[in-house]
């Protein structure tokens, strides 16, 4: 026990080292220049420096973790564990010091020794460690943990390569490695004692234990280490700071031993290479998983090192585990993490000797499972041969678990043998595969989808079988976003206008208080000063895009955004064919109604995603010839953002003004881009299709573009044959595009080039992109007509931002906590101050 003296001095050691005030902030930060980067004023680089800020802040964050971690414990805290492949975290300085409500402070600090902040900021290298909505989803998520004060451990792997970076080079897109780590990463505490071997192969024996039972148990033929990397992650206006574990791979040290041992130095040598390339790579998405052992094997790395972790936690603090489900939820962000099922019934039967029935009782109850998509391509199935070889225990698990639950699928539906099939864990076939998002299912007390079409077409379509057997475990909770990083940190001239509007800052909190915009939305004042912030963000990227790629944007005309994944059911080429038709109207002189426009791109392609490599290439031939054109470029002009990421997001939403949702309807479960572009004032053009629905039912009708066919009438149109080459012939405009596109005009006259994507949309086009061309043209010219009363457009505007409070992830993680998880926040006090 501390003598009150000694806990006295401690926090006032702690207050002077931690303080918020600006001497103290820019006291450390020279200290930390010094002692940490070893680097005096005078010699720093801006790297150096930004080091410097980044520990400066991370010692205020430590404190708060410290009081958090001693809070949770003491009150042995009901804790949320998010399990995902994949976290798309954005820079962390701006985000942390918005959080700590220090960014003027810190600002003024680093101004006095002559720094620049925002020089800093723009410094760090993001860890790109996911591919797109759903590890941005993920990061948003931990965010708003920490910000709703609710306990929290986001686990993850620790990849050493993140998502590429994008390069153009003659238009096509070219992988770069992101080397994120190579100047080290200040945000990250290793913990070398929090570590775990994860097995692999070998086969399982039975034998009997002390009470002469007979048990089964696993022999692995080798192993490996995750060994955890603990970054802290702060809440909004609060103390709470929740923890996101990645792992990282190491060999493990017994094999090191044996083969120095036995003099393989080079053997050992090799073990060790071979098992760190289990955490080296994050895998893109959209592609097939034909050979992607190591894939399955870092999903298994994961969850083993996670559940265990959980475990050792759990009999540290609590004790016995049959309390394992009142101490932790855990949510299975989508199929990656679902072996987790698997892997904690086999720790409680095998390790901890429990029977079945416990066994599947607690596991059945911490498990929840989050749908993000309804793409079958998506929907991972590995081969039960692969099983076999590399998680023998497991498959066995995996078999017992569906030979119990087909049972009483039988007794439901008695004589149903076709349901029985198509329920099952394991998908007969002439290679039988264990279907990822059965036992996701199966394994969980509740299932959600992540907008409300999206949650209704789970039921009614993806897992109907389920549906009909568990009505009560389907879901919806639509996705949200972060307010603090998508306007705070991405757009303070918003955020500050906002503030003054409302008379307070609480909105940034509670989401729902911009509510308090509307009573000014006719004020010509706000109005004007509404315009001018939107205007000084065009110019912002205007700017950036000059210095990044060469090209000019106009802030005098209307920026019409789409970023996100290339995919072809996202319709990148429906817009392309959108350009196309206004090239050719300005060739031909039918400017009339035309308002000038910028038409802005960004979004990463799967690498070995040809069709949507082939967009990206044909965007950019677009652009060439459209910005070469003196007779068209003073009315549109075509530009791609290179690199597509969180950071070139947050220089992106804010200058937007038009946002582009035109995915076929059914196919985007949620978008979240959709409401970053929302949020920070631009309009969207959409279809019906997953949050658009929403957002236009909270922003008004009036104030949304809508378009296209309805994911009913998709599926009609699938049902009755849908034949894409009647629109070809029928609508000459649309002819002419396409026809155009294989001219060879935009591609120096190879007339072939682009054959594959054309000739794909008049035979197949299984995205319906012809189906919805004509309906979007019109749509785009209701767009222009609305633009040309900038009054009416900025009302609009203001209006968007003013309904939008329900897409806060706040509002999202309320609903998991209180629907799904059945956790209540927890507050960490200031015991500080
Ligand atoms: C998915 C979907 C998105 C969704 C996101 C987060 O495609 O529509 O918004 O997850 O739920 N695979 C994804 O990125």
């Amino acid at each position: 026990m501390n003598s009150p003296d000694t806990t006295v001095q401690q926090a006032k050691r702690e207050h002077t080292r931690t303080g918020m005030s600006k001497d103290a902030f820019q006291r450390d930060l020279l200290d930390n220049l010094f002692y940490i980067q070893g680097r005096f004023r005078e010699v720093a680089t801006p790297h150096d420096l930004y080091m410097a800020a980044a520990y400066t802040t991370r010692d205020r964050l430590l404190a708060r973790w410290v009081k958090s971690a001693q809070t949770f414990k003491a009150t042995h805290a009901r804790t949320v564990c998010y399990l995902s492949a994949e976290y798309l975290l954005g820079p962390h300085l701006a985000s942390n010091l918005v959080n700590l409500g220090i960014t003027e402070t810190a600002r003024a600090a680093a101004e006095e020794l002559g720094m620049d902040m925002d020089a800093l900021i723009e410094e760090e290298e993001e860890p790109g460690l996911g591919n797109g909505g759903l590890g941005r989803l993920a990061a948003c998520f931990m965010e708003s943990l920490a910000t709703c004060q609710i306990p929290a451990i986001g686990y993850g792997i620790r990849y050493e390569f993140g998502i590429f970076k994008q390069a153009i080079e003659d238009g096509w897109q070219v992988e770069k490695g992101d080397n994120w780590l190579r100047n080290g990463n200040p945000w990250e505490i290793p913990r070398p004692k929090i570590s775990f071997a994860v097995g692999f192969g070998g086969h399982t024996e039975s034998y009997r234990d002390e009470r002469s039972q007979v048990r089964l148990r696993w022999q692995p033929a080798f192993e490996i280490r995750g060994v955890a990397y603990d970054t802290p992650i702060l809440g909004y206006g609060s103390q709470n700071v929740n923890l996101l574990r990645l792992w990282k791979a190491e060999a493990s040290e017994s094999l090191d031993l044996q083969a120095f041992n036995t003099g393989d130095y080079y053997g050992a040598v090799h073990a060790k290479i071979e098992a760190e390339t289990l955490s080296k790579v994050l895998y893109p998405n959209d592609e097939p998983e034909a050979g992607k052992e190591l894939r399955l094997k870092q999903q298994y790395f994961l969850v083993s090192c996670s559940m265990q972790d959980m475990i050792r936690l759990h009999l540290n603090t609590v004790g016995p585990l049959e309390g394992f489900a009142d101490k932790f939820t855990v949510q299975l962000n989508d199929t990656h993490p679902a072996l987790a099922v698997a892997e904690l019934m086999r720790l409680l039967l095998d390790r901890h000797a429990m029977t079945w029935e416990e066994a599947w009782g607690i596991t059945h109850k911490t498990f929840c499972y989050t749908n993000h998509t309804l793409l079958p391509e998506a929907l991972e199935t590995w081969p039960v041969s692969l099983f076999e070889r590399l998680l023998p225990r497991h498959l066995e698990i995996i078999y017992e678990i569906n030979r119990r639950f087909l049972d009483e699928v039988r007794m439901r539906f008695l004589g149903d043998e076709a349901r029985v099939r198509r329920m099952s864990l394991i998908a007969e076939g002439h290679e039988r595969r264990v279907r990822m998002a059965h036992l996701a299912v199966v394994g969980s007390h509740a299932v959600n989808g992540v907008a409300k079409l999206h949650s209704y077409l789970v039921k009614a379509m993806l897992f109907k079988d389920f549906a009909e057997l568990w009505p009560e475990r389907f879901h919806n909770v639509t996705n949200g976003v972060t307010p603090r990083r998508f306007v705070v940190v991405a757009n303070p001239r918003l955020a500050k206008l906002i503030t003054e509007t409302c008379g307070q800052d609480d909105w940034i909190r509670d989401l729902e208080q911009l509510r308090a915009l509307e009573p000014h939305v006719d004020d010509a004042g706000l109005q004007g000063r509404w315009q001018e912030v939107k205007r000084a963000a065009k110019q912002d990227l205007a700017q950036w895009m000059k210095q990044a790629t060469g090209i000019e944007l106009d802030p005098e005309s209307m920026f019409d955004v789409q970023a996100k994944r290339i995919h072809e059911y996202k319709r990148q080429h429906l817009k392309v064919l959108h350009i196309v038709r206004c090239y050719q109207r300005i060739k031909q002189g039918q400017v009339q109604g035309l308002v000038p426009r910028t038409f802005i791109f960004g979004g990463k392609a799967a690498p070995g995603y040809f069709m949507a490599k082939l967009i990206i290439k044909l965007i950019n031939a677009v652009a060439e010839v459209v910005n070469n054109d003196p007779q068209v470029n003073d009315w549109i002009r075509v530009a791609f953002m290179p690199d597509f990421n969180v950071k070139n997001g947050q220089r992106l939403y804010p200058a937007a003004e038009l946002s582009e949702q035109i995915s076929l309807a059914g196919k985007e479960a949620s978008g979240t881009g959709n409401m970053k572009f929302s949020m920070n004032g631009a309009l969207t053009i959409g279809t019906l299709d997953g949050a658009n629905i929403e957002i236009r039912e909270a922003v008004g009708p009036e104030n949304f573009f809508l378009f296209g066919l309805t994911a009913e009438e998709v599926l009609q149109r699938q049902m009755t044959g849908y034949r894409p080459w009647e629109y070809y012939q029928n609508d000459p405009e649309l002819k002419s595009d396409l026809d155009l596109i294989n001219s060879g005009l935009f591609s120096h006259g190879d007339t072939q080039l682009f054959r594959p994507l054309t000739d794909n949309l008049i035979n197949h086009d299984p995205f319906m992109v012809l189906a919805d061309y004509r309906a979007y043209l019109e749509c785009q010219e209701q767009v222009d007509r609305i633009y040309r009363d900038p009054e009416r457009w900025t009302r609009m505007s203001i209006l968007n931002v003013a309904r939008i409070g329900y897409f806060s992830s706040d509002r999202a993680i309320r609903e998991y906590a209180e629907r799904i998880w059945q956790v209540g926040p927890q507050p960490v006090l200031d015991t500080e101050h």
